[in-house]
């Protein structure tokens, strides 16, 4: 910083005969602070830890019984959630993903380059969280996919009745006899820190844990180390035959088919985003990223319907 102008600064401040507070006053302290002066409120360490324990606890405590589990907190799953704690403030919306990282591949667009492409009308979803793009006619281009997935996931965190659990992977589904279906209803999510799930085969029984929800979203993306997770464990318990496994690229028609095919695939499970792709074997996208939005605000409507049934 200036030095001159830090001078010049104190000098008015010492001048200031009436001991009122002024805008200079302000940056006099921020410049004082910062010439080494700059001083901590005292803090025991075992304070951060109770905290941390304390905050991390209650949540885990409070949100055993959730109302809804979104699962993968990538664009469709924070998309999702969203649209969902938005609509319904009352319901405790629990999202758990397995990267320390949430925002899935949203990060960046096609080939690590950085510019996001979305397809209108999922324009509207940009409009609405703010976030500025160029206009190219029948798409618009945000010019970071960081951009888009940072403002979504400030505001999803910033819901009072959102709770997101990353580094939290879901290792299985909680699955009843529903007489209704005569099939099997999804009543809710095990799971585990990542770190003991990614280590089932080098330790032995490290049991996992549970959360219950009358709707789970499954929105854990195309298959991968960690990808269509729900889909996967759908087919090996015998509840769905066969995946339907991801086809090759086409934008025009994998777009559509992911939002209009987002729906409740099994009771009390709704699939979005590229998850789908592989359960209802359609075709990928590629870097275009306004299916994912408009699944997600198609699953957050399934989730209140199922909610209000
Ligand atoms: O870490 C995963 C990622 O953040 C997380 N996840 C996967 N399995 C999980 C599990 N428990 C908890 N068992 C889990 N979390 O789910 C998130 C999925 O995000 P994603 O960005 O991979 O999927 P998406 O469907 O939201 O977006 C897909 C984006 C793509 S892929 C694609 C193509 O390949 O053509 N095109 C687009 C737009």
């Amino acid at each position: 910083y200036d030095k001159d102008t830090v001078s010049s600064i104190l000098d008015r401040k010492a001048n200031n005969q009436n001991g009122q507070k002024t805008v200079q006053d302000d940056q006099v302290n921020v410049n004082e602070d910062y010439m080494g002066n700059y001083r901590f409120a005292p803090i025991e360490e075992a304070q951060v830890s109770r905290a941390m324990i304390k905050r991390y606890f209650e949540s885990m405590y409070e949100r055993a019984i959730s109302d809804v589990v979104i699962v993968g907190a990538g664009s469709a799953g924070l998309s999702c959630a969203y649209q969902l704690a938005k609509s319904a403030p009352h319901l405790k919306i629990t999202i758990l993903e397995a990267g320390v990282a949430p925002g899935g591949g949203a990060w960046l667009g096609g080939q690590l380059m950085t510019a996001m492409v979305v397809r209108k009308p999922a324009d509207r979803f940009l409009t609405e969280l703010g976030v500025p793009f160029d206009d190219e006619g029948n798409f618009v281009v945000v010019k970071h996919a960081a951009l888009f997935t940072s403002t979504l996931l400030s505001k999803v965190l910033s819901f009072p009745n959102v709770t997101l659990f990353n580094a939290t992977a879901v290792e299985d589904l909680i699955m009843r006899p529903d007489p209704l279906s005569n099939s099997q209803r999804i009543g809710g999510v095990v799971t585990n820190w990542t770190l003991v799930a990614l280590n089932h085969m080098t330790q032995s029984c490290m049991d996992p844990n549970t959360i219950t929800a009358p709707v789970v979203v499954s929105a854990t993306g195309h298959d991968g180390p960690m990808g269509a997770f729900c889909a996967k464990r759908l087919v090996s318990s015998g509840v769905l035959k066969e995946l339907g496994e991801m086809r090759a690229l086409d934008m025009n028609r994998a777009e559509p088919a992911i939002v209009n095919g987002t729906r409740e695939v099994q009771p009390g499970l709704i699939m979005t985003g590229m998850e789908l792709s592989e359960y209802d074997g359609s075709n990928r996208m590629g870097p275009t990223f306004g299916a994912m939005m408009g699944s997600g605000i198609k699953a957050a409507h399934e989730a209140l319907r199922i909610l209000e049934r």
